[in-house]
């Protein structure tokens, strides 16, 4: 199934100007933890002031604009302000460090770099590091130039830029196993056709729900669940700009009463735990869902029996922008991630890329419409990822006779910790870097909720440093210089890694 576009097309008319036409200016779109509340009809002007804001600073057709932007209305502005000005958004992990940002907005070639204060330290030292700055760097709030300041004197009034549904129209960086992100560009109609499938057909989203995304928006899972999804139907989202921990999370539901709920499994888990010694009143939440990493059945299970609802567990990608096989509300196989989406196709394939058999696992490739063009600057890593308009989802997959699809790991080495990213060589390269560490291994190992968490593996130059105290130094050490999830959960000091005879670790061996 194919949804058809008009000729010309700019996807922040459907999402954004459609609402006044449809009657639901004074609607509330956005409601915050700081207590801001925006209507359709002020999400309308401030798209089209941030627009020109950034037109104003000079910015071109096609041009970057890097936002490291906290969960909040300007996030909205930013990012669809850009998108109808015919500037390319592109939201990043403000999880990252600065060594990251440098990386992207280098590898971006972005034109402006916006940012909230709160990750002021490391996106400045990002761009001391840099060879060449930005033309533009700005903060989103404070007095001198913030982009704040420069929506409230900007023009009200923005025509959309011509495009076409296939023009390129914001990107999203993904993390690679080296640690170098990769940037997917996304075309003007992916967040109609993520929207129109998963958003209506899977989750039946409609006008009367309010969203609420544990996940950022800066995730695709995020900003799917968080912004698109809600603005496609004209329903309402909340935003928590901080950190989600199972107490503010059920605060927030408690608060602004949600109808849909979007979590990952490591923190319903955390969830749950907090359960065990409190309550909370989650009853205006029809729906729960998980993505990011597999979301065990017995964590399922034990989210039904405590409040009631059901989680549907369903894979996306940034390559894909959002969910592509899913469970559904009266289609639920616990511990699976459910059937395909419609509007989008699967092939399972061996090692030869033939097609599995029936109940076999093997590569799981997808071909869909909200597929990324490419990836920005690498031309290796599209060829190898995007073939015919298929994607190579790196993911290990058995479709069983009923149509629901197993996961059953990756085909790299890389982690998903708490639904985010994680390169075990990136953390191996840290932990190195100590003098006391002669040699490293980091393998995903899972804990007792069946969610993988790094453990490390390391040789000393000195067995008899061994112990706690090095223990939180390595801990402090990794905390230092590296994303807040990604340290090792344990540390395990070995006399020697179990290597090939041509010296590859034996990861599978550190695993079992
Ligand atoms: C893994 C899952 C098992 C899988 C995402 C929803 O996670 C998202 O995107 P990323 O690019 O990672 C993609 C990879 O994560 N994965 C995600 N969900 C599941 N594995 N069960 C799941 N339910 O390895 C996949 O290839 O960070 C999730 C919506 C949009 C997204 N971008």
């Amino acid at each position: 199934e194919v949804l058809k576009f008009a000729p010309v097309f700019n996807v922040a008319v459907p999402f954004i100007d459609r609402h006044l036409e449809e009657g639901r200016a004074d609607k509330v779109v956005i409601r915050t933890n700081r207590g801001v509340e925006v209507s359709y009809a002020a999400l309308a002007e401030n798209v089209n002031r941030c627009g020109n804001a950034l037109l104003d600073l000079g910015i071109a057709r096609g041009e970057r604009v890097i936002m490291i932007v906290k969960d909040c209305a300007e996030f909205f502005y930013c990012f669809w302000g850009a998108i109808k000005a015919g500037l390319i958004p592109v939201p990043v992990n403000t999880l990252l460090r600065a060594k990251d940002y440098a990386y992207i907005i280098a590898d971006s070639g972005c034109s402006a770099v916006v940012y909230s204060p709160e990750f002021a330290a490391e996106v400045e030292t990002a761009l001391d590091q840099l060879e060449s700055r930005p033309s533009h760097c700005l903060r989103v709030e404070g007095t001198g130039g913030s982009l704040q300041t420069l929506i409230a004197s900007a023009s009200a009034e923005l025509q959309p830029a011509p495009a076409t549904a296939e023009d390129d129209c914001f990107w999203l960086y993904s993390s690679g196993s080296t640690g170098n992100p990769k940037g997917a560009v996304h075309r003007h109609r992916d967040m109609v056709v993520t929207s129109e499938f998963y958003g209506v057909r899977v989750l039946g989203i409609r006008e009367n729900d309010v969203c609420f995304s544990a996940a950022k928006l800066f995730f695709a899972y995020g900003l799917g669940n968080g912004m698109t999804f809600p603005l496609w139907v004209g329903a309402g989202t909340v935003l928590y700009d901080a950190r989600p921990t199972p107490q503010t999370v059920f605060e927030t539901i408690e608060q602004f009463k949600p109808s849909l709920y979007f979590g990952v499994p490591t923190l319903y888990a955390a969830q749950l735990q907090a359960l065990e010694t409190g309550s909370s009143d989650l009853s205006s939440v029809r729906l729960c869902v998980s993505a990011g990493e597999a979301l065990p059945s017995d964590l399922f299970k034990r989210w039904q029996q405590k409040t009631g609802l059901v989680i549907l567990d369903g894979i996306g990608s940034t390559e894909l922008l959002h969910i592509f096989i899913s469970n559904r509300e009266d289609d639920i196989n616990p511990g699976s991630s459910g059937r395909l989406v419609p509007g989008y196709e699967a092939r399972i394939l061996d090692e030869n890329d033939n097609p599995v058999p029936q109940g076999e696992s093997g590569r799981l490739w997808i071909r869909g419409d909200s597929t990324a063009r490419c990836y920005w600057n690498n031309p290796e890593k599209t060829a190898q990822t995007m073939v015919d308009g298929w994607l190579d989802t790196g993911d290990t997959y058995i479709l069983d006779r009923q149509g629901y699809y197993h996961y059953c790991g990756r085909n790299d080495d890389m982690l998903k910790v708490g639904g985010i990213w994680c390169s075990p060589f990136e953390i191996e390269a840290k932990l190195i870097e100590h003098p006391r560490v002669l040699e490293v291994a980091v393998v995903g190992r899972a804990d007792d909720a069946g969610l993988v968490k790094p453990e490390a593996h390391i040789v000393l130059h000195n067995p008899d440093d061994a112990g706690e105290d090095l223990e939180t130094e390595l801990l402090a050490h990794c905390k230092s210089g590296l994303a807040p999830y990604k340290y090792p959960r344990w540390f395990r000091f070995v006399a020697e890694l179990p290597k090939t005879a041509t010296g590859k670790i034996q990861r599978f061996k550190l695993r079992s």
